[in-house]
């Protein structure tokens, strides 16, 4: 599948050296993808919160190449030079090179690091994969002067997604929506798109504490659990469960219902691990602490007014959601019962934030 659009008509190969710097962050999803067709096209509409100091910084240098037939690039992680994630870039630039035709015309030097700790069990692909794409676009500017920034927004998380399905969602923020709905006009199945509604107050600067339950490496890729919803039984049914909570969660955020907000994002972040225990070969992500900390926070709820809950991602580590106006008390609460269940009582304070910087 080609996505006309996004193909360059006319571009000017007038620049030979040129070098681009992009801060962009990862994100966490309230209602999930999990599910999907080749090309990296989601099986259900997903909405997530971008957050604001988990972040990726990438710069590319690039130069006019002597040998266009193929794509050239080094890789630096962390001030080093890195050969184990290069596999998966170079699957981006292949599968992104009729888009980004300019790939071939320059050699490029990525240099890249994570603002959160390396294998802290924070999925770096969002944050990595949309930082190489916004390089990319401010590379296509220079070669293209009349592309608006809409559009250049639209394609990096276009390319991004092709990287990584949940990358399309860390271009913009606080909310972004991925995957077709008919409630959320614009959206896409190729592209993230901001949530185009008003948002309550009670969720502006939303707190995201990430509580690090095992930092080591997941068992089972994302991309494996993804290809497990092919066949699984309960598949139709999920599908149709996300539409229906995009549809809620949208009136959720703009009329601050707190309470329904919190039944859907708990219920989605375990659908998605039921999904992964209903699969087959089926398997488990949870550990047992990241059920002590679950029952922690129920405790608390019930115990408190707060509107403390949690979602999951793709593995162990627990996000704990909360409105702004709650960080002190919900800050303590962390440190003081729920650290305990980290490794080395690691965690991370964040909270929604705008996405894609240029630095
Ligand atoms: C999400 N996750 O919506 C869901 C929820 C994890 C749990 O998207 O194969 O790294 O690169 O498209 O985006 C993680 O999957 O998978 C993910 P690929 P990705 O955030």
């Amino acid at each position: 599948m080609i996505t006309e659009q996004f193909i360059p008509k006319k571009l000017d190969y007038l620049v030979d050296t040129v070098s681009y710097k992009w801060q962009t962050p990862s994100n966490i999803a309230l209602v999930k993808y999990w599910g999907k067709r080749t090309p990296q096209i989601p099986k259900n509409v997903s909405i997530s919160f971008t957050l604001n100091n988990c972040h990726t910084i990438t710069s590319i240098e690039f130069e006019k190449s002597s040998d266009n037939k193929k794509v050239n690039f080094e890789l630096f992680f962390e001030g080093k030079k890195n050969e184990a994630f290069k596999p998966k870039i170079a699957q981006f630039f292949e599968r992104i090179k009729v888009y980004c035709p300019y790939v071939f015309e320059y050699d490029m030097i990525i240099d890249s690091s994570n603002s959160f700790p390396h294998s802290s069990g924070i999925a770096s692909s969002a944050s990595g994969l949309s930082a190489i794409a916004m390089c990319l676009m401010s590379l296509e500017k220079a070669l293209n002067s009349n592309l608006s920034e809409d559009f250049l927004k639209k394609k990096a998380s276009f390319l991004a997604r092709l990287g990584s399905g949940s990358a399309s969602r860390s271009i913009e923020g606080p909310l972004v929506v991925w995957g077709k709905h008919p409630d959320v006009d614009g959206s896409s199945d190729l592209f993230g798109v901001q949530f185009p509604f008003k948002v309550a107050s009670v969720f502006e600067n939303y707190q995201d504490a990430i509580l690090l339950v095992d930092k080591g490496e997941k068992q089972v890729s994302s991309t494996v659990g993804h290809n497990l919803m092919h066949n699984h039984p309960y598949a139709a049914q999920r599908f149709i469960q996300a539409s229906e909570n995009l549809s809620e969660i949208s009136q959720v955020l703009q009329n601050g219902d707190v309470d329904t907000f919190i039944n859907i994002v708990e219920s989605e972040a375990l659908t998605l691990h039921a999904m992964m225990l209903t699969s087959n070969p089926y398997f488990i992500l949870m550990k047992p602490n990241t059920l002590q900390i679950i029952n922690k926070i129920w405790e608390f709820r019930n115990n408190t007014d707060s509107k403390i809950c949690f979602t999951l991602d793709a593995g162990a580590n627990v996000h704990v959601l909360y409105p702004e106006k709650e960080k002190e008390i919900v800050n303590q609460f962390i440190e003081n019962e729920l650290s305990k269940f980290c490794q080395n009582k690691q965690f991370i304070l964040d909270f929604a934030g705008n996405g894609a910087k240029i630095l």
